[in-house]
């Protein structure tokens, strides 16, 4: 039978409750009291009074399930999943929250009745950003797939006061203004206020012998501050589990010093206030990029120590404080990068100073808890804090982790003792995987390697994607690798099809429902592949292209409100949307589409009559310091000036940057979009999750043998893919013979082009032609210049395979029928089993609700 289908369906779903009455009018009266309640109005007049009064009362129903879920978690038992995440991308709550607690029938029609259209009420909430791209939106699929496996398990993290930065552009820069997202209240959280823990930093450690002769050693930190939890449910789908992401807030140990004030001291009055919200106040927003602040220590250290004391606290509670032999069996903590790592020297410390453990028996539990996933390959990504920092902020923490590199080191030096007998050279060794060791640039600093310490502090280390697993044990960890081969895993990334596909496509997912003939697909992803045998009906393809087509009227209409131009919807929609960077090659499109735009100035107005039109479409943040990554921005907007208002081309090529890429806008453009490029440089790119959703909307990919492209190529077949350029194996060659590449003419003129101020601003440009094609400076570390004639090869074959829709259609059909693999809860489950040993436990139905 048809179980669901979204919005579409929700007249016909709604309003009828188990016992055959309708729950609309309650609904509809529940709604107009929220917000006669909360918020002194009388009158559901705006989107936005509708989004409030919905979200409160939808908050009450999940609130509901959370209780009911814990209830039963606390009942059994059972081992618990913890994600320590300094990110959470989570977007928008309330269409997913109504459509995976079944709701959309009764709000749906409520809504209506209220004169509104839950799709515009939607749009009246804001995102919640608290992360900076791929990192922290894996985090926030991983949580849904938790709950609707059901399986027992909390996000942990910050709730940062302003998440990434909302981006604006001025006069085609870009510009950073602050998010502040929390302005009218979050419905979607709960505060506990019972729940707290105390988080020092500084201070001195001191020994003290106890009554039995043991020396203990006793940090006095020099600053504390409270860690305030917020829980914000997480609903599965389709079934009564909800579970949860808690984040921790900063709070001063006293509310104001009331002595300074009195003595006239406002400002040291107010001191304190500050220095503790400062913590929690922004998220960093570096993207696969370091930030070596203080600041940025503090913060991991903070979450990570609340998070910890509030997992030993329920654990003593149900398990007392006599057998952490037990905690392994009870707890499993996955580390999303190096960020939460100081969890090594945390739940060392816990166990050994707090708890009174002896080292070794510590040492046994924390690393059989902790596992880490590495996800980016920047070798300048990868954590190092200085000796100093670490020593002045967590004095303990650095002892602790002293100790550790000690028992490593000694560890490392008897068993490389046969393979490497010359003591030079085993010592060597020994210097190389050193956790504590020289800053390469400056002889004089000593850092702390974090993804060493996460290594060696963990049961599992694995990579993102098949090709990045295999590049973390061939060259980021190879030495660790050789030592511990089976610690080493990969676990290729995946997202929610609830959101990525149900929620933001209903139009697809109920064709796909039909003729699937059930929404089981929603759940198991593996069922697309039928849609196989109906690539090539020429019905079923009129079909789908009816959907992309009504998307990409609205994406239309979202370029016309942001730049006020109406573009063709017959056209190619071709997207790139991502964070900004110089791995990640947007200046590698700029260069072809200026590139098709001087072909297409070359033609005849009737040999342009040929040509495939294009609109493309660029959009992506820009870490505030990274330099050369606004530059590419800014090379966007010039060349999309100029082009679209050409009058002998604009009927054929566009150029837009949609400013303020972020969840919600994905969910707008991805399924509109029928090309989309991942066309970072081979070897670079961990996996990528945009291209699975691109891809799961029925999208074609034009992309390098990278990151999941690959095994997104092999689930949809390679001949369905646009692939082009150098492969791995071969970068490293060919960056040493970048010099002595002959580059084509082609792409020698688009640089005299740009350099000679064909797009204007030629003096901001000049760094960025540098960067490519001069090889002082740049020496085209990310091979644009390698890759650019296959790149204009793979653009023509696009434009062929596009003229013929008949195989267009086809093959986006295979993308999404090939896109099982690449759903989160796959992921999840394989988690679960290889590296968490964690099974489901599912509370009871709840009456009258889901099973
Ligand atoms: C962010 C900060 C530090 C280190 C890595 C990141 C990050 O976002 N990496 C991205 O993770 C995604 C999820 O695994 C991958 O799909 C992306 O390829 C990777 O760049």
């Amino acid at each position: 039978a048809l179980r669901v289908s979204a919005v579409a369906e929700a007249d016909k779903t709604a309003a009828i409750n188990k016992s055959g009455t309708s729950s609309v009018p309650a609904t509809t009266k529940d709604i107009e009291n929220k917000l006669r309640y909360l918020f002194g109005r009388n009158e559901v007049s705006t989107p936005n009074d509708a989004y409030q009064g919905t979200a409160w009362s939808v908050r009450e129903r999940l609130i509901d399930a959370f209780n009911k879920t814990h209830e039963h978690w606390k009942k059994e038992d059972p081992k618990f999943i913890y994600y320590l995440s300094a990110e959470f991308l989570m977007g928008r709550s309330l269409t997913n929250t109504v459509f995976n607690l079944g709701l959309q029938g009764d709000y749906a029609t409520a809504l209506k009745e209220l004169g509104q259209k839950m799709e515009q009420v939607a749009e009246a909430e804001r995102d919640a950003a608290l992360g900076n791209g791929g990192l922290g939106r894996l985090a926030a699929c991983f949580l849904d797939s938790m709950a609707t496996l059901d399986l027992p398990g909390w996000g942990y993290g910050i709730r940062y006061k302003y998440g990434m930065f909302k981006q604006a552009l001025k006069d085609g820069y870009q510009q950073e203004l602050p998010d502040i997202w929390l302005t009218s209240g979050n419905p979607w959280e709960v505060r506990r206020d019972d729940v707290r823990h105390m988080v020092g930093f500084g201070g001195r450690v001191e020994r003290r012998r106890e009554a039995g002769g043991r020396e203990v050693a006793v940090w006095t930190p020099a600053e504390q501050v409270i860690a305030q939890a917020y829980d914000n449910p997480i609903p599965g789908y389709s079934t009564p589990t909800t579970s949860n992401l808690r984040l921790w807030d900063a709070l001063p140990l006293s509310e104001f010093d009331l002595a300074a004030f009195n003595a006239g001291d406002y400002d040291r009055a107010m001191l304190a206030r500050e220095r503790a919200e400062a913590i929690s106040a922004v998220l960093y927003p570096n993207d696969s990029t370091p930030e070596g602040k203080e600041l940025r220590l503090k913060q991991q250290y903070f979450f990570v120590c609340a998070s910890l004391q509030d997992v030993l606290s329920r654990f003593k509670a149900t398990h007392g404080s006599a057998r952490w032999d037990l905690l392994p069996s009870k707890a499993v903590f996955q580390l999303n990068d190096t960020h939460p790592t100081i969890a090594v020297a945390e739940l060392m410390r816990l166990l050994v100073d707090v708890e009174g453990l002896e080292w070794d028996e510590a040492w046994g539990i924390t690393t059989k808890c902790l596992n880490y996933t590495n996800h980016t390959v920047m070798p300048e990504a990868l954590e190092k804090w200085p000796v100093k920092v670490m020593a002045k902020m967590l004095p303990r923490h650095m002892e602790i982790i002293e100790v550790i590199n000690e028992g490593w080191t000694q560890w490392l030096s008897a068993h490389l003792a046969s393979e490497l007998p010359a003591p030079e050279e085993r010592a060597k060794r020994i210097a190389a995987m050193s956790i504590i060791h020289e800053n390469p640039w400056n002889k004089e600093e000593m850092l702390v390697n974090m993804a060493y310490l996460a290594v060696v502090g963990s049961s599992a280390v694995n990579g993102v994607a098949a090709i990045h697993s295999n590049i973390v044990k061939d060259e980021i960890f190879n030495d660790f690798y050789k030592i511990f081969p089976s610690k080493f895993q990969n676990k290729t990334n995946g997202v929610t099809p609830r959101r990525w596909l149900a929620w933001c496509n209903p139009e697809l997912a109920d064709l796909i429902t039909q003729q699937l003939g059930s929404d089981a697909w929603i759940n198991d992803t593996e069922q697309l592949t039928a849609l196989r045998t109906h690539a090539s009906d020429p019905a079923f393809q009129q079909r789908w292209a009816a959907v992309k087509s009504a998307k990409k009227e609205r994406l239309a209409g979202l370029i016309k409100r942001v730049w006020g131009e109406e573009v063709n919807t017959a056209a190619l929609f071709d997207i790139q949307i991502k964070r900004i960077h110089e791995y990640k090659r947007q200046y590698l499109n700029v260069l072809s589409i200026i590139w098709r735009y001087k072909q297409l100035k070359r033609m005849s107005p009737q040999q342009r009559l040929q040509a495939v039109p294009r609109v493309c479409v660029i959009g992506g943040k820009a870490a505030s310091a990274y330099d050369m990554a606004k530059r590419i921005i800014r090379l966007v907007t010039a060349v999309g000036s100029v082009i679209n208002a050409d009058p002998d081309t604009r009927d054929y090529l566009r150029l837009y940057f949609l400013p303020d890429y972020n969840v919600s806008l994905a969910e707008t453009i991805i399924p509109a979009a029928e090309l989309s490029q991942h066309i970072s440089t081979a070897g670079t790119e961990a996996s990528g999750t945009s291209n699975m959703k691109f891809a799961l909307n029925g999208c074609l990919i034009i992309g390098t043998w990278d990151g999941a492209n690959i095994e997104i190529a092999e689930e949809t077949g390679v001949e369905n893919v646009f692939v082009f350029g150098v492969r791995a194996e071969d970068i490293n060659g060919l960056r040493k013979e970048r010099k002595n590449f002959k580059t084509d003419p082609r792409w020698d003129e688009i640089m005299r082009d740009i350099e000679g101020g064909m797009f204007g601003d030629k003096e901001y440009f000049k760094p960025l032609v540098d960067s490519v094609n001069n090889m002082k400076v740049g020496n085209d570390w990310f091979l644009l210049a390698n890759d650019f004639a296959a790149y204009l090869d793979a653009q023509q074959q696009v434009d062929e395979c596009y003229r013929d829709q008949a195989e267009w259609l086809r093959r986006s059909i295979m993308y999404t029928a090939g896109s099982g693999k690449f759903s989160s809860d796959r992921t999840i489950r394989q988690y679960a089993e290889d590296i968490w040993h964690v099974g489901p436990c599912r509370p009871p139905p709840a009456a009258g609700g889901q099973q």
